[in-house]
C-alpha cells in the first residue's frame, strides 16, 4: 500500500491514502450561491457562499491532477416532486417553494438552470454526480455503492452549506466507517457562526465526526 500523506489537521494529523480518498463537493449549485435561487428564497444573503468557490476550485485542480476520485452532489428533486416530502416543500414562509418557477427555472428541480453546479466548478466527464433528495448524500442515493466500488476509505469535504448538507453528509459517512476531513476555506454558510460551530463540533472529542484542516495544509501535503 502507498504511504499515506500526512496532513496537519485538527484534532490530529489526517493520514490520506493516495487513490483511496475521494473529494466530495457538496451542492455548489446556482440555486444556493446565486441570487434568485432556493437559498435566497429562504431569506439568505447568498453572497456569503461565494468565498468557498475559489478554494474548492483549488482542491478540484489538485484532485484532478492526481487522477483521484471526485464526487459532486446536487440537492435536487424530480420534476414531479415525487421525491420531495411535503414537509420539506411546505415548511416556513419562503418567497418561493421547491418546484416553483424562479429566474433560474424551477427551484431545486433536476434539469433546471438553477439546479446546475456553478460554472467555475462544473463536473468533468467521468466525475460522479449524485442527485440527492435529502440533505445527506447517502440518503436515497447510490453513493456508498459507488465509493465501495472505487475502494474509497477516506473522504475530503468541500461545499455548502457547512452546517446543513456538508455536516449531514459527514455524519452519514462517519457512521459508515469513512474517515472524513473538512477543508475549512472550501465550505461556507449563510451563517458564519454556524460554520465556525460546525468545524468545532466535527473535531471535538478526539474527532467525533472527523477532521478539519486549512486548504494550504491539504495542498502542501499533496505537493
Ligand atoms: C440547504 C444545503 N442549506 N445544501 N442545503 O438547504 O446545505
Amino acid at each position: 500500500m502507498t504511504t499515506p500523506l500526512n496532513i496537519p489537521a485538527r484534532p490530529f494529523a489526517f493520514a490520506l491514502p493516495p487513490g483511496r480518498c475521494a473529494l466530495i463537493v457538496i451542492d455548489m449549485q446556482r440555486d444556493f450561491i446565486e441570487p434568485g435561487g432556493f437559498g435566497e428564497s429562504l431569506g439568505n444573503d447568498v453572497s456569503l457562499l461565494r468565498a468557498a468557490v475559489a478554494p474548492t476550485q483549488a482542491l478540484l485542480s489538485a484532485w484532478r491532477a492526481r487522477g483521484w476520485p471526485v464526487v459532486h452532489t446536487r440537492e435536487s428533486h424530480r420534476p414531479d416532486l415525487s421525491d420531495c416530502p411535503s414537509a420539506k416543500r411546505e415548511r416556513g414562509q419562503p418567497s418561493l417553494r421547491i418546484g416553483d418557477p424562479g429566474p433560474m427555472g424551477r427551484l431545486l428541480v433536476r434539469g433546471e438552470p438553477g439546479c446546475e453546479i456553478v460554472p467555475e466548478l462544473a463536473p468533468l466527464p467521468g466525475e460522479i454526480v449524485i442527485d440527492k433528495p435529502g440533505k445527506g448524500a447517502f440518503y436515497g442515493t447510490a453513493l456508498q455503492a459507488m465509493l465501495q466500488s472505487l475502494q474509497v476509505t477516506h473522504l475530503v469535504f468541500a461545499g455548502v452549506t457547512t452546517e446543513v448538507c456538508v455536516q449531514t453528509t459527514m455524519r452519514e459517512a462517519n457512521d459508515r466507517g469513512y474517515d472524513c476531513l473538512l477543508v475549512e476555506e472550501a465550505t461556507a454558510s449563510y451563517f458564519p457562526q454556524f460554520k465556525a460551530a460546525t468545524i468545532e463540533m466535527v473535531v471535538a472529542q478526539g474527532g467525533i465526526v472527523g477532521w478539519a484542516a486549512p486548504l494550504q495544509a491539504v495542498l502542501e501535503a499533496m505537493g
